[in-house]
């Protein structure tokens, strides 16, 4: 009996420090069994200078990255084995699949789609290239416009006005246009500084990608899809998206 007792207090003493570390202390550390060293699926960052936002590999706007989409018919990863055609460096590079953006246009806009992009202790400030790979299907195939978003009053995400078309309440939106015209894969390449305020009095007015101060910095991204008519079509497909220090 003594030693049962005692035995339970032991327990106990060695279960309270243990509780304040956490339910973690209580998991086997990795590769503690022998299993292979974890693997980081949380960074995208693929070499050095470059971190990669997507390249639609897994098949699926879900993940590893989710994507939202708006009003456009289709936004969806695709087989790439239709999809050949273009730049030859570039189709080398576009994998197994691909984001393909297709639907009408009304009053020229289409929908389009986004992800967010900031995270604890990420700075994407340091990357001065946005970079794109896209499929064209000739002229009239869109326009593609681009929005980044900063935080501007500091709470890690983007307030909208519902009643006004979504605009941004706080924080800044900037924009670059894209007009697809040509046939087969093209890599774009936009310097960060070419993107263009699209909310002057909205936000600070300022590219502040850098999570200081509270900010979260380079929070969103979206592509919007707009017609090359009011009313036409759009048709194309997006892959390795990326930012990048220098040239590319
Ligand atoms: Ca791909
Ligand atoms: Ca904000
Ligand atoms: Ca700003």
């Amino acid at each position: 009996m003594k030693i049962r007792i005692w035995l339970l207090m032991l327990v106990c003493l060695l279960a309270v420090p243990a509780g304040r570390q956490g339910l973690g202390y209580w998991t086997f550390p990795a590769g503690a069994m022998g299993s292979p060293a974890p693997k980081n699926e949380s960074s995208p960052v693929v070499s050095e200078g470059k971190y990669l936002i997507d390249n639609f590999e897994s098949g699926s706007l879900k993940f590893p990255r989710e994507w939202w989409t708006f009003d456009i018919q289709k936004a969806a990863a695709v087989s790439n084995s239709g999809f050949k055609s273009g730049e030859e460096k570039v189709a080398a590079e576009v994998g197994s699949y691909s984001l393909q953006l297709q639907g009408p246009a009304k009053n020229w806009y289409v929908g389009g789609c986004g992800t967010y992009l900031a995270k604890e202790g990420q700075d994407l400030s340091k990357y001065n290239n946005f970079v794109v790979d896209v499929f064209g299907n000739g002229p009239g195939s869109a326009t593609l416009k681009i929005e980044l978003y900063d935080d501007d009053n500091n709470n890690w995400q983007i307030e909208q006005d519902s009643a006004k078309n979504y605009v941004p309440i706080y924080d800044d939106k900037y924009v670059y246009d894209i007009k697809v015209d040509w046939n087969g894969w093209k890599r774009v390449s936009i310097p960060v500084a070419d993107f263009v305020d699209d909310n002057p009095r909205v936000g600070d007015d300022i590219w502040n990608p850098q999570p200081t101060n509270g900010s979260g910095g380079l929070l969103q991204l979206q592509f919007i899809c707009l017609g090359a008519t009011d009313k036409a079509a759009v048709n194309l497909n997006l892959d390795n998206i990326y930012l990048a220090t220098g040239e590319k």
